[in-house]
């Protein structure tokens, strides 16, 4: 053992003492099993990004609190104001959430610096317009709970989508058609591409080591999860109507995941070619 590494393992087994998981030095190796962190830490954060959302990001606050307490985990809700121009920060910060500002408009952006404050063991995403039912965190959790995973993606199309949950044109043509080419593209089985509500462990996240800024983050977890060799499992989930209007470009937006789909798929080719003798 190098002095370096004597160094850095000793400074680990103090901070593992300290109980943080990420002043514990663990990432960015990979522990897929570990258990969950004292209570002085969160067991779990989730990250709901918001972009004026007044009208459900309360009620989403209270929900994911709910949810935790009904799994019996300690936790915190981190919502991320992405530039709101309504009452969004304050009634979430009333409900209970810490409100994390990012000024940097985009799902991406918002989630990267939710992510970055958050200090869970386990990180939950979640959208703030009432769409994803909160009630369903100890199912979402139960995976990396009982160990068997360590990147859980809640399904829509093997769960239920409401009636007025979706545009038919999203339903029918957008979701399906871009999961198939992820699918394709990558060897995949995902029945779900661009589902918003997931969860992970601390470890996965740093694993896959996310940095789009936009919607198309949704798609490169699913590609980086797999490319980290995580154990992924699918959970069914229930999608509602959204309250407040939305904030999906439709058009712009699949755009920019077929724009990350490609470039993905041809630096891994390019990266296999190298590496073969
Ligand atoms: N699209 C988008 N959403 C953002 C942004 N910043 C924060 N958000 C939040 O990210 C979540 C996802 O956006 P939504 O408009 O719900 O997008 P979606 O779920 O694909 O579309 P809907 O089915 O219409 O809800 C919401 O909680 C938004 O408030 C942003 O710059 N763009
Ligand atoms: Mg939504």
């Amino acid at each position: 053992m190098t002095e370096q590494t004597r160094t850095a393992s000793a400074a680990g087994r103090r901070a593992r003492l300290a109980g943080h998981p990420r002043r514990a030095g663990l990432a960015p190796r990979h522990r897929p099993s570990r258990p969950a962190p004292p209570p002085a830490w969160p067991a779990v954060s989730v990250v709901m990004p918001c972009l004026s959302e007044q009208d459900s990001v309360a009620e989403c606050v209270r929900r994911a609190r709910d949810g935790l307490a009904a799994a019996g985990l300690t936790g915190e809700v981190v919502v991320v104001d992405n530039g709101s121009t309504d009452d969004s920060p304050r009634r979430a910060a009333e409900a209970g959430a810490w409100v994390v500002r990012e000024p940097r408009r985009g799902y991406g952006n918002a989630y990267l610096s939710g992510f970055a404050a958050a200090r869970g063991h386990y990180l939950v995403m979640g959208d703030a317009d009432g769409s994803y039912d909160f009630g369903e965190l100890p199912r979402l959790l139960g995976p990396l709970r009982s160990g068997s995973a360590d990147y859980v993606l809640g399904s829509r199309f093997a769960g239920r989508i409401l009636p007025g949950a979706m545009p038919w044109t999203h339903r029918v043509i957008g979701n399906p058609v871009l999961t198939r080419l992820l699918n394709e593209l990558f060897g995949l089985r995902t029945s779900d591409a661009h589902s918003g509500m997931r969860a992970f462990t601390r470890a996965a996240y740093q694993r896959m080591a996310p940095r789009q800024g936009g919607m198309e983050l949704a798609s490169e977890l699913v590609v980086a999860a797999a490319a980290s060799r995580l154990r992924m499992a699918e959970v069914p989930i229930t999608y509602h109507p959204r309250a407040g209007q939305s904030k999906l470009h439709a058009m712009r937006d699949a755009g920019r995941h077929v724009r990350f789909m490609l470039g993905y798929a041809w630096e891994m080719r390019r990266k296999r070619r190298h590496s073969q003798p």
